[in-house]
């Protein structure tokens, strides 16, 4: 079958994608538009979608969870038929959502992936909450998406400013739009993220109007939407998995189930990138060590003396900190094993190279 580059241009490949094509794999690229366990749905052609599985040997070299094909991203598939597929190979990916898995349990679970904008959507209700919103934009600053707050139901709230403005204080040049699926309101600057071929990801919790707003924005009855809970404004999880959707307009969005609980995923990056004052505060306390609790010379209590930094942001920094230190922990003991298998799979690739070379292809 010929590969439709003009199709795929629409779904999102770019140069990024093409580069990583060789010329004797088998298959063609396609995007994953949901997946269901090991089961992922693959979009190949205008209306060609290809349910498929990882070949035995993709799943032999998968370290982890996300070394699988998630929402998003880009595959080599081959067609057994007109339905079903192997994934063969999984391309390198522009930007990567990923989080802890919900529960007790120390695995990544990827959210999405070549997503370019990342919504975090919250409600102007008393579902409202700064500090989850937080917790979102470490996530996606650690990604690579361009984090937008979009805040729902802007049609219940008398006044949505005095939240804009909180949401502001959170990161240098974030952007947040107050917007309603009911009257249409912000409905346009939501739009300007949406570029034909762009691909954008809504996550939030359940019932802050997700769905709601992909049928607003689409114009159409995409996305099943359900009613929230009378006594807190809480959601009763409609969507039960992500999909990737096309608008009329050829922007890609897809949509998530929302989340109960949102622990990061991090490496200590993503909260340095969200909580840069108080790391530069910290740096500047007289003591290196410096816990921030009663220490002489600490410029972090200093500036929640003056009000400059709020209890509330100093403890979700702390909570988050201890979160990704109790990860590393654990992880460190897993990371032995990961790097063995990391082994294995670089094993077989330089093998394939080498059995290339000896047939003549220069790459
Ligand atoms: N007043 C008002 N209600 C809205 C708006 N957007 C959504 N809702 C309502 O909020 C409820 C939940 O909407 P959904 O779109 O299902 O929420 P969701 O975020 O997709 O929820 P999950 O799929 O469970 O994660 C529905 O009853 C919607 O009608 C809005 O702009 N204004
Ligand atoms: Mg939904
Ligand atoms: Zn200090």
């Amino acid at each position: 079958m010929p590969i439709d580059f003009e199709f795929l241009t629409d779904l999102g490949w770019d140069p990024h994608f093409s580069i990583q094509l060789a010329s004797d794999e088998p298959g063609q690229p396609g995007r994953v538009i949901s997946t269901a366990k090991r089961l992922f749905q693959v979009l190949v052609g205008p209306d060609q979608v290809l349910r498929a599985e990882v070949s035995g040997r993709f799943a032999h070299v998968a370290a982890s969870a996300s070394d699988f094909p998630s929402v998003g991203d880009w595959v080599m598939v081959e067609a057994l038929d007109t339905s079903r597929g192997i994934i063969h190979r999984l391309l390198d990916r522009k930007t990567l959502l990923v989080r802890k898995v919900a529960g007790a349990e120390l695995k990544e679970q990827v959210l999405a992936a070549n997503v370019d904008t990342a919504f975090i959507v919250s409600s102007l209700n008393q579902d409202f909450n700064l500090r989850r919103i937080e917790r979102y934009l470490t996530l996606i600053l650690l990604s690579g998406a361009r984090p937008v707050v979009l805040l729902t139901k802007a049609d219940l709230c008398a006044d949505p400013e005095p939240m804009v403005a909180e949401v502001q204080t959170l990161a240098q040049e974030l952007v947040a739009l107050p917007v309603s699926s009911r009257t249409g309101q912000g409905l346009d600057a939501v739009r300007a993220y949406l570029n034909p071929g762009s691909t954008s990801v809504l996550l939030g919790s359940s019932g802050v109007g997700k769905s709601t707003l992909i049928n607003a924005l689409f114009g159409a009855e995409v996305a099943k939407t359900g009613e929230i809970r009378d006594d807190d404004d809480k959601g009763r999880h409609t969507t039960t998995a992500r999909h990737l959707l096309r608008s009329p307009t050829g922007a890609l969005m897809i949509d998530t189930p929302g989340m109960r609980e949102l622990q990061v995923w991090d490496d200590g990056q993503g909260i340095e990138a969200v909580f840069q004052d108080i790391e530069s505060l910290a740096l500047q306390c007289k003591f290196t060590d410096c816990l921030h609790n009663s220490e002489p010379g600490c410029r972090v209590r200093e500036a929640l003396a003056s009000g400059t930094l709020t209890p509330d942001r100093l403890e979700n920094y702390r909570k988050l900190q201890r979160e990704t230190e109790a990860q590393r922990r654990k992880t460190d003991k897993v990371a032995a094993a990961a790097e063995k298998k990391k082994w294995k799979k670089i094993s077989v690739e330089i093998h394939d190279h080498i059995k290339r070379k000896k047939r003549g292809e220069n790459f």
